[in-house]
């Protein structure tokens, strides 16, 4: 009987190693193992056995059974590893990986802030979805101000709050000035935000979602000399040595004197070309902080004076040679042929 159970178990191995397919498997594990299968058969016959017998059959019965299923298991993963290998072609040239990088508004933000934190400014990030009053009202734009509506806002349909007003999609950066008043109390302060606004504006040169970075410095003695000499430092590291800015009277309620701020065209540095027609490009607003707006923020105007500035990132970003595009919604496409230059 043992040699009969080591033959079974002999043969079952050697027919095992040398199958093929993973259906020859098959019938060999229903021929050994199966309900009437070899194992089995042999199983059926312990009962008629002597009794000391019994115990050494049983033993080894199971240990061909677990011999017979170990080999099963070992040539079915042999087989169809096999299979998927047979067709590799190691000289097949390899995927290169795609590896991605920052946007080039990331790209721009970073290194507008480098800029600026290079000079003193610590960069601060203030809500994105915003109160009426750090908006409008703390910015000298009380409720039904007609100046409000330039911003275009989006408000967001929820309970007012019963100081700060409605809930808005933060329209403009200069929102964090009463902030960061608030936030550091007694200045110096030097301040850049740089975060998402939201208007209700799309066509070629408006995204209804566009970055801004706003500069407020409230310290004593600070005037518009300060204001101008930081606009052109700026203006120099961003778009070389050669470029200048330029300030032009304007109005805006929260700023007293306030300007528009054009920088130099990076083509023709400022004599007008196919780029720009009069050699200057507008990027946003800025002036001296209206005295409403430091007491807003808790800030003493007959102690402290301040400037503020506030830049869309993509405009800014759209003067640098190589961006190349008419059409701002473009930064915010995904044609990687475009997004992947830079
Ligand atoms: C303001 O938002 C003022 N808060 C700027 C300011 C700050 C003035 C501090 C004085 C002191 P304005 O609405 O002009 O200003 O926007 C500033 C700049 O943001 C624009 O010149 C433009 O560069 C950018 N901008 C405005 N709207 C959009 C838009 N929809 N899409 C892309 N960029 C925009």
């Amino acid at each position: 009987m043992e040699e009969q159970i080591q033959n079974l178990k002999n043969q079952a191995l050697a027919q095992i190693i040398s199958s093929e397919t993973p259906e020859d498997l098959e019938s060999l594990r229903v021929t050994y193992l199966g309900r009437n299968g070899h194992i089995n058969k042999i199983v059926e016959k312990i009962p008629t056995l002597e009794l000391q017998q019994r115990a050494a059959i049983g033993r080894m019965v199971n240990d061909v059974r677990v011999a017979v299923e170990e080999a099963l298991r070992s040539q079915y993963i042999d087989l169809t590893t096999q299979q998927k290998t047979e067709w590799f072609d190691p000289t097949v040239p390899g995927i290169i990986p795609k590896i991605g990088h920052l946007h080039l508004i990331t790209q721009a933000i970073e290194e507008i802030s480098e800029i600026f934190q290079r000079i003193g400014f610590v960069r601060v990030r203030y809500p994105e979805v915003e109160w009426d009053w750090f908006a409008f009202e703390a910015l000298n734009m009380p409720k039904n101000h007609p100046a409000r509506d330039e911003w275009e806002t989006f408000f967001v349909d929820t309970p007012s709050h019963l100081r700060y007003g409605q809930m808005v999609l933060t329209p403009h950066t200069s929102s964090g000035q009463p902030r960061e008043m608030q936030r550091v109390k007694v200045p110096p302060i030097r301040m850049i935000n740089i975060a998402k606004t939201y208007r209700r504006q799309f066509d070629q040169t408006h995204a209804p979602m566009f970055h801004q970075f706003e500069g407020l410095v409230i310290d004593k003695g600070i005037n518009i000399t300060h204001l101008k000499g930081t606009i052109d430092h700026f203006a120099r590291q961003f778009y070389g040595p050669g470029a200048v800015s330029r300030i032009r009277p304007f109005h805006f309620r929260f700023t007293e004197p306030s300007f528009e701020v054009d920088f130099s065209c990076v083509h023709c540095m400022g004599k007008g070309c196919k780029f720009c027609k009069s050699g200057w490009h507008e990027v946003g607003g800025a002036g001296m902080v209206h005295p409403n707006v430091l007491r807003a923020g808790g800030i003493d105007p007959k102690k402290y004076t301040g400037f503020a500035f506030g830049w869309g990132v993509e405009r800014t970003l759209l003067l640098k040679p190589g961006v190349n595009i008419n059409d701002i919604r473009t930064l915010y496409g995904t044609d990687l042929r475009y997004l992947k230059q830079f």
